[in-house]
């Protein structure tokens, strides 16, 4: 968006230690405005409208991960659906003139019985997480419709890069794979390798998002590469391009959802018909992307080098913190 000239704001909750470390690994930090508000406080909403007075807001707040939505359904609820008609609402008394985006999910189809997934594919929610998605969809369909309001969702398939949370699967495993090639970590354990997941490269993906909301009218939009891959594929390409065999990455049932969706695989014709979009950087290259970038950066790390970065701080990576320091 700063390519495009835009002035960008950005929200943000208040936390006693900020989390800012992706503005400043891209070196935007300085270049956005950023307000606090929250998706649970209305008020703070209005408060942001009337500070930004935005011509298109990208919506992309949520508790986004499916796991933790099984243990957390009605926080899950409450930020991931109702958060989306608090913005509505909210740009419905201010100005319904904003074209808003929805951020929402390919999680939303579920284990439904279609080999590939569009805007006409029906939906079977297999999570709460993805129940809140679909109820967030449905509302914006209703604003669009009831108030005339510009509001378009993206219906996104899993979309990747090195600034992946370390929780999701692709980034756990780039980590992962990168610390046992550098002697830092023995093995690492996922939960279900069997399922497939539709995998593209998240800028690609953002420029989707901005291409909907130049369209003339509101719609649904699918992005997807329109491949899938299993979890051990993506295993098996982390461990070649880390130079480690796949036996350090094992399988254990305490990673396991209560519910998991087992193949997703996106139609993305609509969008390329409409937009002109389509994916480019192919499942091997993403893989080797992510591996490689955090290979550096534990190469970095060990260097004795600071740089803006999340898994040196991790809870999870501490025993390898500690071990640097005993050194
Ligand atoms: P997903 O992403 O649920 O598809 O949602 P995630 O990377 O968490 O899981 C993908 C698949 O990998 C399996 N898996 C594991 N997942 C995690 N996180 N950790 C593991 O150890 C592990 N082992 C196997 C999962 O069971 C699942 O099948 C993402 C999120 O970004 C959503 O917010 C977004 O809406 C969708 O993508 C599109």
């Amino acid at each position: 968006m700063l390519e495009k000239k835009y002035k960008v704001f950005g929200t943000y909750r208040r936390l006693s230690t900020p989390n800012f470390w992706r503005l400043h690994y891209l070196g935007v930090y300085d270049k956005v405005t950023l307000i606090p508000a929250d998706i649970i406080d209305s008020r703070s909403i209005s408060e942001a409208l009337k500070k930004s007075n935005p011509d298109e807001i990208y919506h992309l707040s949520a508790q986004s991960f499916v796991g933790a939505s099984f243990d957390q359904p009605l926080y899950t609820s409450d930020i991931t659906g109702f958060g989306t008609v608090r913005l509505l609402e909210e740009v419905k008394k201010y100005n319904k003139e904003i074209k808003i985006y929805q951020a929402s999910s390919s999680e939303m189809y579920g284990n439904v019985n279609a080999k590939v997934k569009n805007e006409n594919t029906a939906f079977h929610p297999s999570s709460p997480y993805a129940i809140a998605k679909l109820y967030s969809y449905w509302m914006i369909n209703l604003y669009r419709e009831a108030y005339d309001i510009h509001a378009t969702n993206g219906i996104l398939f899993n979309h990747e890069s090195p600034l992946r949370g370390l929780e999701f699967v692709t980034r756990k495993v780039s980590n992962g794979v990168a610390k046992i090639s550098l002697g830092l970590s023995n093995n690492l354990k996922l939960g279900n390798l069997e399922a497939k997941r539709d995998w593209g490269y998240a800028p690609e993906y953002v420029e989707g998002m901005w291409m909907m909301l130049q369209q003339k009218n509101p719609d649904d939009y699918v992005l997807a590469t329109g491949e899938s891959h299993t979890i051990k594929d993506l295993v098996n390409e982390a461990c070649m391009v880390a130079g480690i065999p796949t036996s350090k990455v094992t399988s254990s049932k305490e990673n396991f959802r209560p519910f998991d969706v087992l193949d997703l695989k996106g139609d993305y014709s609509k969008t390329n018909k409409k937009l002109g979009w389509k994916p480019k950087t192919t499942f091997k290259k993403l893989v080797k992307i992510m591996v490689e970038e955090d290979i550096a950066r534990w190469q970095r790390w060990l260097r004795g080098e600071q740089f803006p970065w999340d898994a040196s701080t991790s809870g999870e990576d501490s025993h390898v913190l500690s071990r640097k320091k005993t050194k």
